[in-house]
Order: C-alpha cells, then sequence, then structure tokens
C-alpha cells in the first residue's frame, strides 16, 4: 500500500496524461501541469489533446469523480511525476532542459519528504542532475527525506492503457527506500513484475532496450543494401534464415522512425562516444536508408523517362512512421515522399495515406503533389514506391503489373 494520496504529474503528453489518468482510476488524486493552456483546458473539460485509445475515457471518469485536475502551475503534492521531452540539441546531445525547468517548478512546493520520479526517457545520470537541481534551489533540503527515482516507460503508442497495466517495469532509487516507495506507488495500478534498481541502470536499461531494437533493425537495413549489390532477393534471404532455430532477423524498411527508437540510441553515444561503435553505426545505416530510397526511385524515374520520352507520375504509398497508424512523427516515409516531390519538380507526385485527411505541412502547397485513394495513384502511375506496409495496401500488388515497383518494405513480394 502507498502512504502516497496526491500525485503531481509535470508534462500532460502521449505518457504524462496516460500515468496521471490511471493513477486517478486507481484512487490517488492527481494534479496535471503542463506549459500549454490548451492542454490544461482540455483536461479540465475531461477531454484529450491527442487520440489514444481508452484514454479519454479515462480522463473524463477522472475528472467526473474529482479526481483529476490540471494546471499550469505546480501545486504542492506527496510525489511527482516528471515526464516531460527530453528532445536533441546539436550534434545529437540530449537537452535537459524541459527536465530542469520541472524541478525548478517543483522545488519550492517540497517540505522535505515527497518522492520525485524522472519518466522522460533520459540519459544516464539525469534524474542525478535534477536532484541537484532541486537542491541547489533548496538548499535547506540537502539532509531531508526527498527521494528521487526514475521509471521509465516501454508502452508502445496505440496500446498504452492496456500496457501501463500489464507491463513489467524498471524503478530505480537513489537510494533503496526511494526504490521501495516509487515500487509502492506503481502497484496501485501495474500488474507486471517491479524491478528494482538504481537509477543510472534504469536510465540506461530503456536506453538499451531500444537500442536493442535499432542495432537489430539496421543488421537487416544492412543485408537490403548488400543484397540489392549482390542480385539477391533480401526478404527471401532472411525467411529462409530465420528457419534457423537460433536466427530471428528484423525487416528491412526505409528508414526507422518514431519518436523513440531513431533517437535514444543517440544518448548512448553521446555518453560513451568512443566506445558506442555498434549502436552508432546502426543509427548511421537506419538514418541513410532514406537516400538510398531516393536514389533508387531516381534511377527509377530516369529509366522510365528515357523509355517513355517524358517525366513519370509517381505514386509514393504510406506516410506513417510505421503500419496501420496516422502518426507522422520522425517518418522516413514522409521524408522520402518529401525529397521526391522536391527533387522531381517534372513530375505528378501522387501520394496515398489512408490515415490522414490531408496533405501534412511538408507536402501541403507543393503544385506537383496530390493525396489520393490507393487504387488511383496506382493506376496512373509509371512508378510505385511502396514505403509504408499498411494492411490497407496488402492486396494491391496484383494492379501494379507492367509498372515500376520499388517495394521498401517486401509486401508485395
Ligand atoms: N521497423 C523496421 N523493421 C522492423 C521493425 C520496425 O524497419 O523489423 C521500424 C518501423 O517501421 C518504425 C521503427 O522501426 O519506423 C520503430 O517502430 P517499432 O514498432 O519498432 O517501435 P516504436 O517506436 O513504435 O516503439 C518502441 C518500442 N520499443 C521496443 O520495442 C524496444 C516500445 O515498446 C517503446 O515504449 C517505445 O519505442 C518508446 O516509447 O520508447
Amino acid at each position: 500500500m502507498s502512504e502516497i494520496s496526491s500525485v503531481a504529474v509535470v508534462g500532460l503528453g502521449y505518457i504524462g496524461l496516460p500515468t496521471a489518468a490511471i493513477l486517478a482510476e486507481n484512487g490517488v488524486r492527481v494534479h496535471g501541469v503542463d506549459v500549454s493552456q490548451r492542454t490544461v483546458d482540455a483536461v479540465n473539460a475531461g477531454t484529450v489533446p491527442f487520440v489514444e485509445p481508452d484514454l479519454a475515457d479515462f480522463v473524463s471518469r477522472a475528472v467526473e469523480k474529482g479526481l483529476l485536475s490540471a494546471t499550469l502551475d505546480t501545486p504542492k503534492a506527496d510525489a511527482y511525476i516528471v515526464a516531460v521531452p527530453t528532445p536533441f540539441k546539436d550534434g545529437h546531445a540530449p537537452d535537459l532542459g524541459y527536465i530542469e525547468a520541472a524541478a525548478r517548478a517543483l522545488a519550492p512546493q517540497l517540505s522535505g519528504d515527497e518522492l520525485v520520479i524522472l519518466e522522460s526517457t533520459s540519459p544516464p545520470g539525469a534524474t542525478e542532475r535534477m536532484a541537484e537541481v532541486v537542491y541547489t534551489e533548496r538548499p535547506d533540503l540537502r539532509e531531508s527525506k526527498v527521494d528521487f527515482a526514475h521509471c521509465p516507460e516501454r508502452v508502445l503508442p496505440g496500446r498504452v492503457m492496456v500496457e501501463l497495466v500489464t507491463n513489467d517495469r524498471i524503478v530505480g532509487g537513489s537510494t533503496p527506500r526511494a526504490a521501495q516507495r516509487a515500487k509502492a506507488l506503481y502497484e496501485t495500478f501495474c500488474e507486471g513484475q517491479i524491478l528494482l534498481t538504481d537509477t543510472r541502470t534504469a536510465e540506461m536499461a530503456k536506453l538499451v532496450e531500444n537500442s536493442f531494437r535499432d542495432v537489430n533493425i539496421a543488421f537487416a537495413n544492412e543485408l537490403s543494401l548488400i543484397c540489392a549489390e549482390l542480385g539477391i532477393d533480401v526478404w527471401e534471404l532472411i525467411e529462409l534464415a530465420n528457419h534457423h532455430p537460433r536466427v530471428n532477423i528484423l525487416q528491412p524498411g526505409p528508414g526507422v522512425g518514431g519518436h523513440c527508437i531513431a533517437v535514444d540510441p543517440w544518448f548512448i553515444v553521446d555518453a560513451a562516444p568512443d566506445t558506442a561503435r555498434i549502436i552508432r553505426a546502426a543509427r548511421e545505416i537506419n538514418d541513410g536508408k532514406p537516400k538510398w530510397v531516393v536514389d533508387q526511385a531516381k534511377a527509377a524515374a530516369f529509366d522510365v523517362q528515357q523509355a517513355t520520352g517524358r517525366a513519370p507520375v509517381v505514386a509514393v504509398l504510406g506516410l506513417a512512421f510505421k503500419p496501420n497508424i496516422d502518426d507522422l512523427r520522425e517518418s522516413p516515409a514522409l521524408n522520402i515522399a518529401t525529397e521526391v516531390a522536391q527533387q522531381f519538380t517534372g513530375s505528378r507526385i501522387l501520394v496515398v495515406e489512408p490515415h490522414v485527411e490531408e496533405l501534412p505541412a511538408a507536402l501541403a502547397g507543393r503544385e506537383n503533389v496530390e493525396l489520393v485513394p490507393a487504387e488511383d495513384g496506382i493506376r496512373e502511375a509509371d512508378v510505385v514506391l511502396l514505403l509504408v506496409d499498411h494492411d490497407a495496401f496488402a492486396g494491391l500488388g496484383a494492379a501494379t503489373e507492367g509498372k515500376t515497383v520499388i517495394d521498401t518494405r517486401g509486401q508485395w513480394r
């Protein structure tokens, strides 16, 4: 049983708001804090500022029961959960500015026995840094019983309200007591195992999980380049090799997107630049893949132009960063589509993305670009560039007969 009855969740984004809602669902009094007035207003009205299955129901229930409210200012609470962004500074170094600002805002509210948890994905040492910011603001608390912990989230967008409950969690404490207190808080809603460690190990664990996936995707992407050079079908090759009982190669694609896997490994590279060689190489391989795909498209377009004497019509299928979602953040598909639109000025570019209603800003307003249904795009195109293996595209391979197809996902093989 947690001794904590009120929690302030700082940062009501993709992780903070679901965490606030699930705590409130389990009887904890939660104050949400955000720098955006729009977010604060939405939450106080019992609504959500972004789409995540079931989240709206949780938030409206919690607000109705009087267990969840939001403000711009950080209030007093028994515990704080900081879930703010950690973007890059120049050269892929993590920017801890939002974490430091959150620490400075909560420091004046502390009495001396609170629990302060960092949930943001962070480089090793960030929780210690957050504590240092608090103590710099409040030197009187240096000998107090304020506890600090790091508890990274590992939920998959689209399944957040389920995985918050079912996933195992890693809790790193600044002391064993801090870890125990944080564990008791997460036990109010988490049914998975809660594994205790120190803050640096917990920070590193999250980065390592996403780097593991990045490195393995890079292996598949490197194979796709090697196979193109050697005239081998990489999809068949991987399928065959994966019959080995201890081999499980992931799938190549047009690059790695999203706001986690393409970002987190850089935090390790930044922390150990001379040693993190495979992790850096993986990032470079995955980041290099979109340019390779654009070059393939250019070569295909050149061939069509030579054969027909006119600029080819190009259909680009998919903009999202992975299948069956509408999330375009850090999407290699969107970057490729934008490059193609910029470089193929004489061509009509027919963009297909069934999960969006209008062209995103990067493509909107370009004269040569239109958003069209998949069937129309394929019918009119000379070159079909498949970038995302949305289920909606699965049966369309046959319609591409006689066209030049660049299938970066192997969906139509
Ligand atoms: N991808 C490939 N080939 C593959 C698998 C994925 O090219 O075989 C690409 C996808 O198309 C996409 C990117 O990788 O562009 C990332 O997609 P993903 O499904 O692997 O992961 P995310 O970014 O949606 O979520 C990850 C998850 N981490 C791990 O699986 C280790 C999730 O559990 C984390 O909570 C999330 O990052 C996060 O927030 O850190």
